[in-house]
């Protein structure tokens, strides 16, 4: 009988049964008993397929009994399981978001003797018929010819407690190997010690918290015939403390975590912190909260953090109890006195060397120095001198040439300075002696290649002096070595560098010039009104942001920016409620539309759509305003106004970006200055 023959069925026989005026109800249809035939082996799963059916799929109290051969194997009733000898921790109720029917059990570990016919029974305490006479038939055969009768099931126990796995086979004389997570137990001396076997199966006594894994017993007989199977070893406990450190360090002003090291099965339920003998609750010092695996974190250190501290973790059997005291000590971190040059210049056989100093918080303390290369090879021992921080290298060859660093450390934190040696006859340069003429409205620049090398790309970078964003333009005749750049503003003072890249993508900056363009600054123009991120913004907002309701949600449409569309890689639409300075929600789609599924009722929102560049310049558009009425009110809504309220920003991405070219230029302008 299919499923919707069996729903008209039970459709209609409610009904009738409503006209007998009766409150009962029933749930297997199958008036004519049809068998199902399952066929598995030992040591697999069967899921048996039962399907209740309520009138209007109204669930009502009901009692679910799978008997075998007349005994009762399994019952269910009001969240209460209960399975009988033999066949506990075998059997489940299948997921009720499984295509299965709400009466179906999932029978695991299958047994030979698990073959046989099973019934499928429904009661119903508080009704009469309480029952209809017949259920579900099955009838299961368990695949023969196999070794195994009884395999292993899953346990748990509590650790120092018994665990037993069974491993029964047919034939007297097979050869039972046990195996956890793969490995032979007899070449796990520890486990081993506690374990026992008898008749194939396997006893572990005591057990131990490190026990819990696979465990599969192999059955050979005596005609090579193989067969093996397997189940999980569970073992639970009172949360403990497994390590303890006696000092920890934590750096002054900065964030600092506190850890616990804990081992708990079942997981961690709470964890209790003291510090100098009393409760430290983080809900009440501020700066201080749980990460979830019950360390503590500090946002910013301060003295006031320094004390015995100790942890007591806990899950639902308990605690074995406190940490020993762990002494927090507030360190401040390490700070340079003298670094090294960003970049060392010198011919093969100088010597050189390099300074590097730094100090702690504390006058007598003075942190670890070392010297690395950070390329990971190795110092040439034999050329190389420590005198406290500085560090001599004699002799200098080709192979000296690369990145260094200076490390200085100690307990509370770790702080670098890098620097670059390169030896002069294989050093590149960057493109030098740059000049510029310059008119109303362009600039033309020249300069004098750094290194001959092929294939080598010059751009030039630019801005207004009073503006943070850089533009580029990339000259693309090869071997030029003058670039006009147009479309400036009249009487403005710019700034230009030029960048050589060879085709590996290594490149260094040109010292940066600046230069007025000609003629008279137009008055009116205010570089902030014309355009928000000035003119060398990427990407224009996106314009004309509207929110509508529709039958799918609140739409949110707008258009595309008025410039750098060619660039753009996606949108982001943001909504805050307003009065919060969190994010409500956000999306980011390629569209110009995206719909809003829900929003809370009678709550104020402000959208707004934030067009994105391939290289994370963000332009916003304007905010547009929401307010969402209560229920009552929504048929009658004109839906929201819009703000005039220009939100303009240079969002993070596109600072950062322009910072790092920013801290690149003035590392190149310190490397110049070490030549
Ligand atoms: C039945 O149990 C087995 C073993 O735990 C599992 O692999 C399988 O997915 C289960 N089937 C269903 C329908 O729950
Ligand atoms: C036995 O335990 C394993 C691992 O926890 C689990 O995947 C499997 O479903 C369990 N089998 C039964 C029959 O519960
Ligand atoms: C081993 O199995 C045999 C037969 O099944 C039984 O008589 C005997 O008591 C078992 N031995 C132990 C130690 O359980
Ligand atoms: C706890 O979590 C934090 C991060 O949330 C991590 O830094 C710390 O190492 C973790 N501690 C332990 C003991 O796992
Ligand atoms: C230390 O930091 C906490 C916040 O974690 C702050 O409440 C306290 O005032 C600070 N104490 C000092 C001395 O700065
Ligand atoms: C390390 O180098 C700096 C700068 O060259 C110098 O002032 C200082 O005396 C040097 N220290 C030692 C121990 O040589
Ligand atoms: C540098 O540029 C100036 C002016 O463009 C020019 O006179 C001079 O020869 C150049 N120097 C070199 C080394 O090219
Ligand atoms: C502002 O200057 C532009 C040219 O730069 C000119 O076209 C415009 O008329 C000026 N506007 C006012 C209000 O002076
Ligand atoms: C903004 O959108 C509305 C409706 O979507 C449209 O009527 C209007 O012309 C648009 N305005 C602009 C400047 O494109
Ligand atoms: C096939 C089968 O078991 N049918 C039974 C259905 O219930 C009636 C009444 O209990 C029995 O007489 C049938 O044998």
């Amino acid at each position: 009988m299919d499923a919707s023959s069996r729903n008209r069925h039970a459709f209609s026989s409610t009904i009738l049964l409503l006209l007998i005026g009766r409150g009962a109800v029933f749930s297997l249809m199958e008036e004519e008993k049809q068998a199902t035939m399952l066929s598995t082996k030992v040591g697999e799963y069967v899921v048996f397929n039962c399907p209740l059916d309520f009138p209007h799929d109204y669930v009502i109290p009901y009692i679910l009994r799978w008997n075998k051969e007349g005994a009762l194997v399994f019952s269910s009733y009001d969240g209460g399981l209960q399975a009988t000898e033999g066949y506990a921790g075998r059997i489940s109720l299948v997921s009720p978001d499984t295509s299965y029917g709400r009466g179906s059990i999932n029978l695991t570990n299958i047994r030979e003797s698990d073959g046989g016919w099973y019934e499928c029974s429904v009661f119903f305490p508080n009704r009469t018929p309480s029952t209809r006479p017949n259920g579900t038939w099955f009838h299961l055969s368990v695949e023969g010819g196999t070794l195994l009768t009884i395999p292993p099931i899953n346990q748990t126990t509590l650790a120092g407690e018994t665990a037993q796995f069974t491993c029964v086979s047919k034939d007297k004389d097979a050869v039972v190997t046990w195996y956890k997570d793969g490995v032979q137990l007899s070449n796990i001396p520890d486990l081993n010690n506690r374990a026992s076997t008898s008749n194939g199966s396997l006893i572990i006594s005591p057990t131990d918290v490190t026990d819990p894994g696979e465990y599969s017993c192999a059955v050979k007989n005596s005609r090579g015939d193989k067969q093996t199977a397997s189940a999980y070893l569970n073992v639970q406990y009172k949360a403990k403390v497994v390590k303890s450190l006696s000092e920890v360090y934590l750096p002054y002003g900065r964030s600092g975590i506190l850890d616990c090291h804990f081992l708990s099965n079942p997981p961690l339920t709470n964890i209790r912190w003291e510090k100098d003998g009393f409760l430290f609750d983080p809900y009440n010092v501020p700066g201080v909260f749980y990460r979830k695996n019950g360390s503590l974190y500090f946002t910013k250190v301060n003295e006031s953090h320094s004390g015995r501290y100790t942890c007591t973790p806990g899950n639902e059997l308990g605690t074995e109890g406190p940490s020993p005291p762990i002494n927090v000590i507030v360190q401040r971190p390490p700070m340079f006195t003298i670094v090294p040059h960003n970049l060392y210049l010198r011919k093969s056989g100088e010597t050189l060397e390099m300074p590097c100093d730094a100090v702690d918080g504390d006058d007598n303390h003075k942190p670890k120095i070392a010297w690395l290369r950070k390329d990971s090879l190795a110092l040439p021992l034999d050329r190389i001198k420590m005198q406290n921080g500085n560090l001599t290298i004699k002799n200098l060859r080709d192979s000296d040439r690369g990145l260094y660093q200076c490390v200085a450390s100690n307990e509370a934190a770790t702080i670098s300075s890098d620097t670059e040696i390169m030896i002069d006859n294989v050093a590149p340069r960057a493109p030098y002696n740059l000049s510029a003429t310059s008119n109303e409205n362009s600039v033309t620049l020249t300069w004098v290649p750094g290194f001959e090398r092929p294939k080598v790309e010059y751009s030039v970078w630019y801005r207004a002096a009073d503006t943070p964003e850089w533009r580029t333009t990339k000259i693309t005749n090869q071997g030029a070595n003058q670039k006009t750049v147009s479309n400036l503003s009249p009487g403005r003072l710019y700034e230009f560098m030029v960048l050589s890249q060879d085709r590996h993508g290594d490149g260094m900056f040109s010292k940066a010039i600046r230069v007025s363009t000609k003629g008279w600054r137009s008055n009116n123009v205010s570089l902030h009104e014309t355009t928000p991120l000035g003119q060398f913004q990427q990407i224009g907002p996106p314009r004309n942001v509207s929110v509508s309701l529709t039958a799918d949600g609140y739409l949110v449409t707008w258009q595309p920016p008025e410039f750098g569309r060619d660039e753009l890689r996606e949108y982001r639409v943001r909504w805050t409620q307003a009065s919060m300075e969190y994010f409500y929600g956000s999306a980011e789609t390629q569209d110009t539309m995206f719909i809003v599924p829900s929003l809370e009722e009678d709550k104020t929102y402000y959208f707004e759509v934030l067009a994105v560049s391939h290289n994370d310049f963000q332009a916003a558009s304007n905010k547009y305003m929401l307010h969402v009425p209560g229920y009552r009110q929504i048929r009658a809504i004109a839906v929201g106004v819009a703000v005039g309220i220009a939100f303009l920003l240079v969002a993070a991405g596109g600072s950062w970006y322009v910072r790092q070219l920013y801290i690149k230029r003035l590392q190149q302008e310190a490397k110049e200055e070490a030549y």
